[in-house]
């Protein structure tokens, strides 16, 4: 708890301009979630960027357009802390504090780590390691009652709870323990090339993906491209991951549910299909994307909202880094 409300955390990395999934599995239920209920923290984890090589000029201009990115989907900067993880100090800090409560056997088993070392076999760096306490340290430092993630993220968001229980199982009530929320949107979008793989944004073919500052004519010719298959009808089911991809999409935006949906398209072909889809994209991101180019164009008020956001986050950070640091032994400052 922050201020009498739940407090909630969340973040997305700088590694490349977000994609439609990203976008409907994360962003778009960010900004359904009741700030009244919530004091929610939105970070821009560009220290977990460098877990992989990272052009220095290309990772500050994309955290700056995925801050920007946050509020142009309508998350609003003045309710919602908004900020860069490296302008927080504490979340190095504390992650030090975490790794020596971490064990290797933990680190051993996550996914993500196998997976991107496979990827990056010339730079399997401690760092990619000990990601998911940086993660940890992340979503503890704000007290989080609930983390929104997607479902590839539940692994990590279970060894953050485990650390949290190991560490106020020794010192006391220090942490709150998280629990993920999975939002209603929550579903996975798979490529559009080839629809059982996940759409992911370091996909190296641009059609299987729709970026979210991709124009209209792109977004149409991508859908146009979209992998369906030989049979011309459209059904929700297993067996036609092209379609029942594009059906998902068509329902995450509009709301509609998928027997709903797949009545309405009763009749029609896959051009028909690709077309709607296509459109309701398009419309979809178009004020988004008129939001986000005012904003980048307005320097000056983007610079206010970095700073004083990152001031705001650091006061909380700092609370709770001085009670951990407290905790372990440190000398207390002297004031
Ligand atoms: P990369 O391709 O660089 O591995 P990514 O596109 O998978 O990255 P992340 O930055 O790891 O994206 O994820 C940010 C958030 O978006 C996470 O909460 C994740 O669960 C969600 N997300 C990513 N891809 C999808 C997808 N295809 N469908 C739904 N949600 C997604
Ligand atoms: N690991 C996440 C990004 C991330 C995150 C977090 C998500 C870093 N810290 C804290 C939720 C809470 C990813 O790769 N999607």
């Amino acid at each position: 708890m922050i201020d009498g409300k739940k407090s909630l955390f969340s973040g997305m990395q700088a590694t490349g301009t977000i994609t439609l999934g990203n976008y409907l599995g994360a962003l778009k239920n960010w900004v359904n979630i009741d700030q009244n209920e919530y004091k929610c923290f939105y970070s821009v984890v560009d220290m977990h960027s460098i877990t992989v090589r990272q052009d220095p000029a290309e990772l500050r201009k994309r955290a700056r357009s995925l801050f920007a990115l946050y509020i142009a989907a309508g998350l609003d900067p003045e309710e919602n802390c908004i900020y860069y993880q490296s302008h927080v100090s504490a979340h190095a800090e504390l992650m030090w504090i975490l790794n020596c409560f971490t064990y290797m056997g933990e680190m051993n088993r996550m996914t993500q780590f196998k997976d991107k070392s496979k990827k990056h076999p010339e730079n399997i760096n401690t760092g990619l390691f000990t990601y998911p306490v940086l993660m940890a340290a992340d979503i503890l430092l704000y007290q989080s009652d609930v983390v929104p993630v997607g479902i590839d993220q539940m692994q990590h968001l279970e060894i953050t709870r485990d650390i949290a229980e190991r560490f106020n199982h020794i010192y006391g009530d220090v942490f709150t323990i998280p629990e993920a929320y999975l939002g209603k949107t929550g579903t996975k979008i798979m490529s559009l090339q080839e629809p059982t793989k996940k759409m992911s944004k370091s996909d190296e073919n641009a059609n299987a993906h729709i970026l979210l500052l991709d124009e209209p004519d792109v977004i149409m010719r991508k859908f146009k491209k979209a992998v369906t298959d030989s049979d011309a009808c459209i059904a929700y089911s297993e067996d036609k991951p092209g379609v029942k991809n594009l059906i998902d999409i068509y329902c995450a935006i509009s709301g509609k549910k998928t027997q709903e949906a797949v009545a309405e398209f009763e009749g029609k072909g896959y051009g028909d299909l690709k077309k709607i889809v296509g459109e309701t994209v398009v419309e979809e991101l178009r004020p988004i994307q008129e939001r986000y180019n005012d904003l980048m164009k307005n320097k000056d008020y983007l610079n206010q909202m970095i700073k004083d956001n990152g001031e705001k986050a650091n006061y909380y950070a700092t609370k709770t880094l001085r009670k951990v640091q407290h905790k372990v032994g440190f000398p207390d400052r002297i004031r």
